[in-house]
């Protein structure tokens, strides 16, 4: 069946698409994470920006006596976080390795096929429009659990990782680190018609110039954000060379970020590369910082992957079993 675009929608295909059988997590057959031992909590925030829902996850070994890492997800278009629970499985990951997982929910209210609005310059900024929300319901989290600061990441597919990138420049402060599935750069497109053209063929702005905007954007608190990013090279809705968009505007940033001066410590050169197999044929490659000779950015480019989370589970939507582990290699990445 032919699902609308995750990104922005070129189709009205998007009712109830790949939605888990049952939304109930640990009881008799639930699609999300059969041994779950965690639990569903949910409800509507309301902030200064507005309000959305948002479902929570928080993992059987959560007791409230440790500070543990906060995963952010944010869906697709057409999706909501059942959904990208189901085909992400980031809640057994929650439950291994105990962390809470937070889904902010787009909703048709706000956007007519529930994508992030990524494309729109009212929310590319600090303070105001869904960044401001979206760090509103953070803040809401750590004000309610307690949350490991120092661990806090944002992963995103296709409309939502558009606005993972977003999340990363405008609250440093709150978000740690970044993963864009998928995805394009900080600032790709500023209106609808623009977002369609970056999806086609990638922005036609300079990822260098974006870069160094959102390092604008951070102001004072401006810190290096590493940054995944994973593409399939299959992906006919949201363009690859999207990818290589979002690796040179987080080079730029974070060369920026580390030490104020636009002197190449990280650029957009893989330092690294190696090739493997996991069920999908890819590449990674590792962008250093030249020095301290730590991984600030790494890049999945997966052999046939369409657009689609890599090795997730045809419980949700968007998701390719086949693949390297992306649910994983982002736990990883993000040290959780
Ligand atoms: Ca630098
Ligand atoms: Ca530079």
């Amino acid at each position: 069946m032919k699902r609308p675009t995750v990104l922005l929608p070129s189709l009205l295909l998007l009712a109830a698409c790949g939605q888990p059988a049952s939304p109930a997590a640990g009881g008799a057959g639930a699609t999300l994470t059969p041994q779950a031992t965690g639990r569903w909590v949910s409800g509507t925030y309301t902030g200064g920006a507005g309000a959305r829902f948002y479902r929570l996850w928080v993992p059987g070994g959560y007791d409230g006596t440790g500070a543990r890492p906060l995963m952010v997800m944010l869906h697709g278009c057409g999706q909501d976080g059942y959904d990208f629970a189901a085909g992400t499985r980031m809640n057994a990951q929650a439950d291994a390795r105990n962390f809470l997982v937070l889904y902010p929910e787009q909703g048709t209210a706000y956007n007519a096929f529930d994508c992030w609005n990524w494309f729109s310059t009212a929310n590319q900024r600090r303070g105001v429009g869904e960044p401001a929300l979206i760090a509103g319901m953070i803040g809401w989290v750590k004000a309610n659990y307690r949350v490991d600061a120092a661990r806090v990441g944002v992963a995103g597919l296709s409309a939502g990782a558009a606005m993972a990138s977003i999340m990363g420049c405008t609250y440093p402060d709150h978000i740690r680190r970044v993963a864009a599935f998928a995805g394009v750069m900080y600032g790709a497109a500023t209106t609808a018609t623009g977002a369609t053209d970056a999806m086609r063929s990638g922005s036609l702005y300079d990822p260098n110039g974006r870069g160094t905007a959102c390092h604008g954007e951070m102001g004072g608190a401006r810190r290096v954000v590493p940054t995944l990013v994973f593409h399939g090279t299959a992906d006919t809705t949201v363009n690859p060379r999207n990818a290589t968009q979002i690796v040179a505007q987080w080079a730029q940033t974070n060369d920026l970020a580390y030490d104020g001066a636009d002197d190449g410590d990280v650029d957009a050169t893989a330092d690294a590369s190696a090739t493997g197999t996991a069920c999908r044929s890819y590449t990674r490659s590792d962008y250093r910082n030249s020095a301290t000779g730590g991984v600030v950015m790494q890049r999945y480019v997966i052999d046939g992957l369409g657009h689609a989370w890599s090795g997730g589970s045809t419980a949700g939507s968007y998701s390719d079993p086949c693949g390297p582990d992306a649910t994983a290699l982002t736990v990883g990445f993000f040290g959780f």
